[in-house]
């Protein structure tokens, strides 16, 4: 009876271990991951210049919240996640960044719309910051809605939405005010310090990032009023599914692992979790996880360790000081917020 048993249970493990296997097996690497792995680096289109989501520090090094995704998807097929290589890209320099193949992928405050997603040949990820255009403005104007900034100037760079939708606010509302266009963002802070527009406008996200680098941050607010949607994310090439999934399952990851409490300080605690939620996450035992990917089965584990789980990500560069943002729509959907990850099944 024992030694029956014990034929079932060694059948059952190598049967797990060939459908860890097999889906490992059959996914065809697409180009884009072919040559990140061939380079031995991701290349990645981000900000410098917006604090908190993507800038250069001090030492030289790109940072921020929207840097950290980079990261994540070089710890995801690397397995190594200061594997990237970073170019800073302004607002209209994107289409042309992505359809030339000059970066991999863009994570760099970029709103998921229609005619991007159609015209760009892209596909954008999962949003990992819901946002709003706002505006931004001087407290000793005494304004607190756009009418009143009728017969004024506002600021704004080119080749955002944020040209198109502030277009829209003004002519919707027959409004006379005077669009100043900039081709990047300190270009557009500086207008507006340097009073040539009484206004600027942005992700309200921009908004905070810039004003906190104000010489007096006091002096400056975000008018009551949030003009759209702007879902932020990253986004690749549409050439290749399989490296848009990689991205896609490395956020839904990291929010998982928020869900779940497993952080970078505490992942080796989870390795020998009796959870199969968990344990297919992290791809431990015989739960296939990366290899349906074709990377690393225990992809999410280096990624949590090396990057951190979306709320460490966020904790560290969007809730402290001088931001110190709420969560608000960014919280988890279990907290009240819009973020929802497919399971690892
Ligand atoms: N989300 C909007 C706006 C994104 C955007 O480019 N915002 C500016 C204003 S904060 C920015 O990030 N500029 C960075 C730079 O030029 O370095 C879009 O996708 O078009």
């Amino acid at each position: 009876m024992l030694k029956r048993l014990l034929i079932v249970m060694v059948l059952l493990t190598s049967l797990s271990a060939v459908s860890v296997l097999s889906a490992q097996d059959s996914v065809v690497l697409g180009d884009v991951t072919q040559r990140i792995i061939d380079r031995g680096e991701l290349i990645c289109g981000v900000n410098q210049s917006v604090p908190g989501f993507g800038v250069v520090n001090d030492a030289g090094e790109f940072v921020g919240f929207d840097v950290d995704f980079c990261r994540a998807v070089a710890a995801a097929i690397l397995g190594d996640a200061t594997k990237v290589s970073f170019r800073p890209l302004t607002g209209a320099d994107r289409q042309a960044a992505i359809q030339g193949g000059e970066v991999d992928m863009i994570s760099r405050n970029t709103t998921w719309t229609l005619s991007r997603d159609t015209t760009w040949g892209v596909t954008f990820g999962p949003t990992t910051f819901y946002d709003g255009q706002g505006i931004g403005t001087r407290v000793d104007l005494g304004v607190s809605t756009i009418e009143e900034l009728d017969g004024a100037s506002i600021c704004v760079q080119q080749g955002t939405t944020t040209e198109l939708n502030i277009t829209d606010a003004i002519t919707s509302r027959n409004l006379d005010i005077t669009i100043l266009t900039f081709p990047d963002a300190p270009a557009t802070w500086q207008a507006y310090v340097d009073g040539r527009c009484e206004a600027w406008t942005t992700d309200k996200s921009g908004i905070v990032s810039l004003h906190a680098t104000a010489t007096d941050p006091g002096e400056h607010m975000i008018l009551d009023i949030t003009l759209s949607k702007e879902p932020l994310g990253p986004l690749s090439p549409q050439s290749d599914p399989q490296f848009a999934d990689i991205i896609a399952w490395t956020v839904f990851g990291m929010i998982t692992a928020e869900e779940e409490g497993i952080t970078s300080e505490n992942i080796d605690d989870f390795l020998t979790s009796d959870n199969p939620e968990i344990q297919r996450l992290l791809g431990v035992g015989d739960n296939a996880s990366g290899s349906y990917l074709g990377i690393a089965n225990d992809f999410m584990v280096t990624v949590i360790r090396q990057v951190g789980n979306y709320g460490e990500v966020y904790a560290r560069h969007l809730g402290v000081a001088p931001f110190s943002l709420a969560r608000g729509l960014n919280a988890l959907w279990t907290d009240g917020g819009l973020l929802y990850a497919p399971p690892f099944r």
